[in-house]
């Protein structure tokens, strides 16, 4: 059962969880984006990672007194008016048994129960979750109320768990594992729709239409992270993402595209030719990056130094580059490849967990991208899988997504 994983997560948070502490963590809220219009909601990750719930405006509350350890659930009860406008509903008995906590208590009942477990026990420890990008960055509600509870009870110990969730999730149960798959089938999907159907003389987002298309029609809400159409010379820019360019007969077209299920993240990059054919130069170029991404993917094992992956490929890279003559020296590739290769995914596309010296563990799940772009050619090239590590090696989880030469020509000639 689905409860149970989420169960047995908030048990290992616990276990790591000093005697004699309490630790919550907040959904988040939707974010205002203009006038009376706000932002889709996105739950905050650790919360959706240990409960299941996709609420606004709910705090889990999980205290270890003398060992015990009893979860509770602060939510937003909503109002008359909130279900008749925004059909919000609230169901104990279902968000029991979605998240498997019993205690389930109107969101301003948090002060009250603080309050009692401070004055009854002798608690020392705060466990606060707090995701922090940049120190620029706003307090959440978890540092207010942290702020708030340390002003009152200034004997408390605080602590950010946010990293011991991130070394949960870096190693993925069977229902993420599951999700994953199931993000990357969707994938695939969409990019094979958009491909059947791309033609010269489109727009780039008429063609990213088609994948749209498909993440729509099997219910997915919002993608992994905006699209990449990236048709001649725009493949150059990194983070190019107006996709309104005419993808012109002759021109390659790279992607960098994800469905999201359940949360779970795909991350592919394909760069393919407009017209259903590469040229000679074209293919001579594509295949020197695919070849890096092979090098590295077949390494993809357990015990492999995560971060030495990328190295792999730029090496290969370079030989191969140096064969074609693009190049003299091997160090000249720098020109053509200038980004990382490769991050953790999960719940986040660049997901948490990546720490320094960090090796590969079974049923870990990362992508690995390089890429080539040459300005002077107006080609730009990347070619990125997601990637699952079992105990008996990589398994590809977007290997169904034309990635050879003869198999994206063969499969564009099917046409639509
Ligand atoms: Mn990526």
């Amino acid at each position: 059962m689905k409860t149970d994983y989420y169960a047995k997560r908030r048990k290992r948070l616990a276990d790591e969880m000093a005697d004699m502490s309490f630790y919550f963590v907040y959904s988040g809220e939707a974010l205002e984006s203009s006038l009376d219009e706000t932002f889709l909601f996105e739950p905050y990750r650790n919360f959706i990672y240990l409960t299941g719930l996709e609420s606004e405006k709910t705090l889990l509350l999980i205290t270890k007194v003398k060992g015990k350890v009893i979860e509770r659930l602060f939510m937003h009860i909503p109002s008359e008016k909130e279900r008749r406008w925004l059909g919000l509903a609230f169901d104990e008995e279902v968000i029991k048994e979605k998240t498997g906590i019993n205690n389930i208590l109107p969101l301003e009942d948090f002060e009250d129960v603080i309050s009692r477990l401070m004055f009854n026990n002798d608690i020392r420890y705060m466990y606060i979750d707090e995701v922090r990008w940049r120190m620029s960055y706003p307090l959440k509600k978890e540092g207010l109320l942290a702020n708030e509870l340390l002003k009152t009870y200034p004997y408390l110990s605080c602590h950010n768990a946010f990293n011991i969730l991130a070394r949960m999730r870096r190693v993925k149960d069977d229902l993420e594992i599951a999700a994953h798959r199931k993000a990357c089938e969707i994938t695939e999907k969409a990019v094979k729709k958009m491909l059947l159907n791309m033609k010269p003389g489109m727009k780039e987002y008429e063609i990213e239409a088609y994948y749209d298309f498909v993440l729509k029609s099997e219910g997915v809400k919002a993608p992994a992270f905006t699209t990449i159409a990236a048709s001649g010379k725009n493949a150059c820019i990194m983070h190019y993402m107006d996709n309104n360019t005419l993808a012109q007969d002759g021109d390659l077209i790279l992607f960098d595209l994800g469905a999201r299920y359940e949360y779970y993240c795909a991350d592919v990059s394909r760069t393919y030719p407009v017209n259903g054919h590469y040229t000679k130069r074209q293919r001579d170029l594509y295949n020197v990056v695919l070849k890096g991404l092979d090098a590295a993917e077949s390494l993809s094992k357990v015990g492999q130094l995560k971060h030495d992956l990328q190295f792999i490929s730029k090496k290969v890279m370079a030989e191969e580059l140096k064969k074609l003559g693009k190049i003299k020296e091997l160090s000249e590739i720098d020109k053509y490849y200038f980004h990382g290769s490769g991050h953790y995914i999960g719940l986040d596309t660049h997901d948490v967990g990546d720490e320094e010296d960090v090796v590969l563990e079974t049923n870990t799940m990362f992508t690995l991208e390089p890429g080539l772009y040459f300005d002077d050619e107006a080609i730009g090239i990347r070619i990125e899988d997601t990637i699952l590590v079992t105990k008996d090696g990589p398994e590809i989880l977007s290997e169904g997504i034309p990635k050879k030469i003869e198999d994206i020509e063969s499969f564009m000639a099917k046409g639509e």
